[in-house]
């Protein structure tokens, strides 16, 4: 996404320049000062992470703390565009109008009041992977880790929505959370058409995987749109409009939206050529072993990662430890939960030295499988490609 180049840009520059992130970026083994780190998280309750800027927080998960069906808090990975707002549950409103029977106000306690749902679901920033596509384009560096899967819980919207009495002209709902536009960045509202606002899965969570929402994940309250990219989930959800139009802001046009047809890698998309980014892809990767990990001949491996699809379910996990020539099913974990994850496992022990290449491949339930080459497109949205990883066996 190319967004304006606001004084907290340049601030973050500065402080990305001073705390040398790069050095975040290496091999754990290979540095004392990270280990150091590593013993003393940063930030509040996570365990160390990818730190792409601290202020705001742009913090990725590595590989590693992907490997289970649920993502902890401690490891789940932070996207805000904006300084994080001060939010107090005591005092928190979120105020419904627009195209509305009767403006309403519901405190987090009415919240809490009203029925809950559970849901697990998969949260993915819609640039992660954004670092691996060539030719480079502007935006946050994610590799594999602006991804985690966790536990939510709240109240349904269209519970929420019934305190207000919705229009049935409304097109979209638009959501602000507490975050504040700052110099040329500008305030963060997402509108979400009304057949996803009211799908019974879409929640307001005040509870993340069995506590109440952290502050750096939208606490107190924050939206949920299961199998639609991150931006979408607003956080510290304040403001909920019902509206006939979509949001003119920044956050709906031109970002988070992807061309329609697919144009010649490094050039522009025509503007009335792009759609607003919902569903995310097919795709799968390696939590283990590390990428350039070693191994011994004979020793017993176990590969395992996520698979996921959007809105699809997984059907199918292959693994090949031969760069992509043969192919072989990997099990897939027992819980099957539409917006999920699923973990993928395969066991591997390598007769003869040498460096393999390792790839995985997921295929959804529309029949979509994971393509050898992502779609270029102009923001760096939706990086799926086959992952590949090297390692090198020893005799
Ligand atoms: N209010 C607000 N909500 C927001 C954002 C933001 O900048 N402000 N960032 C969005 C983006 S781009 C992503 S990927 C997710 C990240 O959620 P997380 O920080 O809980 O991982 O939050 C979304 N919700
Ligand atoms: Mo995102």
């Amino acid at each position: 996404m190319t967004s304006p180049r606001p004084i907290v840009d340049k601030l973050k520059d500065g402080m990305n320049r001073l705390l040398s992130r790069r050095a975040l970026l290496a091999a754990p083994a290979l540095l004392p000062a990270l280990a150091q780190d590593q013993q003393q998280p940063r930030f509040a309750g996570k365990r160390p992470m990818i730190v792409h800027s601290d202020f705001p927080e742009d913090l990725e998960s590595l590989p590693e703390y992907l490997s289970t069906w649920i993502t902890p808090n401690d490891s789940f990975f932070v996207r805000q565009h904006l300084p994080r707002p001060k939010s107090d549950a005591a005092s928190h409103r979120i105020e419904i109008g627009g195209m509305v029977k009767q403006n309403a106000a519901l405190s987090i306690a009415d919240l809490r009041a009203l029925p809950q749902t559970t849901l697990p679901a998969v949260l993915e920033c819609a640039g992660n992977g954004r670092g691996f596509y060539r030719p480079r384009m502007p935006g946050l560096q994610w590799s594999k880790g602006a991804i985690g899967n966790a536990e939510w819980r709240g109240p349904r919207l269209i519970d929420v929505l019934a305190k207000a009495g919705a229009s049935p002209q409304a097109a979209y709902a638009d959501f602000n959370g507490l975050d504040v536009g700052v110099g040329k960045t500008p305030d963060f509202i997402r509108s979400i058409p009304m057949r996803k606002t009211l799908h019974s899965s879409t929640i307001l969570a005040l509870d993340m995987n069995g506590v109440p929402l952290p502050d750096l994940h939208g606490g107190p309250v924050r939206l949920i749109v299961p199998g639609w990219d991150g931006a979408s989930w607003v956080k510290w959800v304040a403001k909920i409009d019902l509206v006939d139009k979509i949001n003119p802001g920044f956050y709906m046009n031109p970002a988070y939206r992807y061309p329609n047809t697919p144009v010649a890698p490094g050039s522009a998309a025509k503007p009335e050529d792009l759609g607003v980014l919902e569903g995310m892809a097919v795709k799968s990767f390696f939590a283990r072993p590390a990428d350039q990990a070693r191994a011994a001949v004979g020793q017993a491996l176990t590969l395992t990662g996520p698979a996921w699809a959007g809105e699809n379910k997984i059907v199918r996990v292959e693994v090949s430890t031969d760069g992509g020539a043969s192919w072989r099913l990997a099990s897939l974990s027992a819980k099957d939960f539409q917006f999920s994850w699923r973990i993928w496992s395969s066991q591997w022990k390598p007769a003869k030295p040498g460096y393999y290449t390792l790839c995985c491949r997921a295929t959804d339930s529309a029949g979509r499988m994971q393509p050898i080459e992502a779609v270029w497109n102009p923001s760096g949205y939706l990086w799926n490609a086959i992952d590949r990883i090297g390692v090198l066996v020893e005799g």
